[in-house]
């Protein structure tokens, strides 16, 4: 290991510390969903619904998001809220806590349950903010798949800004129609009609629109055979693949807990998305859910031991771990040391928790 650390160059080692940067800030995030759980079992706050279990997909889509674009997802986004710099631990808790102060609570001032998140375009005068300064996010809502015609008409605009000369002079709303569009949506809310109608029109009206499918098998306690034809999104929507005569999407298929084929895909997804403004579909499969899907039930009830195990196993950021440690860019007492810190971080608030998350 130390060997290791010698040769490595300056490229290296930047990557190096990113990875490990990612890795604290799933942690951390993992941490948030246990203990949000723990204080609404606990009679301290009245609906959890978390983000457990995305985090490693989350941080590589986040890479790929830039200022000016624009976020339209769903409730389990929390660790990408965080990884752009949008969502501090502490407002994570406020929201769970229904917060009244907006300074506190951004996202809604505890107008919404918790998990849905938002950012704000106006000043307090009711003047816009520079968009193109900040990373942005459209308000949740709780109806799922309502995000999915929100999502269409933010890509519209950056296709409306790029073909219409006479807006280019909007500098705080785009860069000349390069923002993408990301949105986020759970595997079973792809049955819902506006999925349908929103991927349709994306799909005819050529927007740099990316969508990307948490697929963890299962909609509350229906698995996806019940749900989705041939049990997969992306199989039934592969003849929206574009070929070289005919407009379309790109189809990408990748898996929850494999950090580096993430990052891989997410970068060439968003690239062809955001130059050609080609719509994108991120299939990510293998997603586990390991608390289950809200402080209103147990998982337990209704997954199979089999399932259990495999989600046990399978759990992405041990998967996360595991790469870390196979590819030797960390020691196993550096990342035990981080899974420990993760843990003490929100019951200390002088800690520091990055500069994306700090608390005080
Ligand atoms: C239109 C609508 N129907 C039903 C619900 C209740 N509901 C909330 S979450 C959910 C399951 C969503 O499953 P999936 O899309 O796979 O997302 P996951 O929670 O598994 O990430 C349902 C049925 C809702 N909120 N909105
Ligand atoms: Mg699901």
């Amino acid at each position: 290991m130390a060997q290791a650390q010698n040769v490595l160059n300056q490229t290296d080692k930047k990557y190096i510390a990113e990875v490990l940067e990612d890795y604290r800030l799933a942690r951390i995030s993992r941490e948030c969903s246990l203990l949000g759980r723990r204080e609404v079992l606990g009679g301290k706050a009245k609906f959890g619904i978390f983000g457990d279990g995305k985090e490693v997909a989350q941080l590589a889509m986040a890479k790929q998001f830039r200022n000016g674009d624009f976020r339209s997802g769903y409730y389990r986004d929390q660790t990408f809220m965080m990884a752009i710099g949008a969502l501090t631990v502490k407002e994570y808790f406020a929201a769970l806590y229904a917060h009244t102060d907006v300074e506190k609570e951004p996202s809604s001032a505890g107008r919404q349950m918790g998990g849905h998140y938002s950012t704000r375009s106006l000043n307090a005068d009711g003047t816009w903010k520079n968009l193109m300064q900040q990373k942005n996010s459209s308000a949740d809502i709780s109806p799922t798949g309502g995000q999915m015609p929100r999502l269409v008409g933010l890509a519209l605009a950056s296709k409306i800004y790029r073909n219409n000369k006479a807006l280019h002079h909007m500098t705080n709303f785009t860069n000349k129609g390069n923002e993408v569009a990301f949105g986020t949506i759970g595997d079973a809310s792809t049955s819902e009609g506006p999925f349908w109608e929103s991927i349709n029109a994306a799909g005819v009206l050529q927007i740099p629109f990316a969508i990307s499918v948490w697929d963890d098998g299962y909609g509350i306690s229906v698995p996806k055979k019940y749900q989705t034809t041939k049990s997969s999104i992306s199989e039934a929507l592969s003849g929206m693949q574009r070929t070289k005569d005919k407009p379309g999407y790109e189809i990408f298929k990748t898996k929850g807990w494999d950090y580096a084929d993430l990052c891989a895909t997410y970068e060439k997804a968003i690239k062809i998305c955001r130059e050609e403004h080609v719509p994108v579909l991120i299939h990510v499969e293998e997603v586990n859910q390991p608390q289950g899907h809200s402080t209103s039930g147990s998982h337990e009830r209704y997954k199979s031991a089999e399932r259990l195990k495999w989600e046990n196993e399978m759990d992405c950021i041990e998967k996360f771990k595991e790469f870390i440690l196979q590819t030797e860019m960390a020691a196993p007492d550096e990342l035990n040391a981080i899974d420990e810190q993760a843990k003490k971080l929100y019951v200390n608030k002088k800690v520091k928790r990055g500069k994306n998350l700090m608390i005080s």
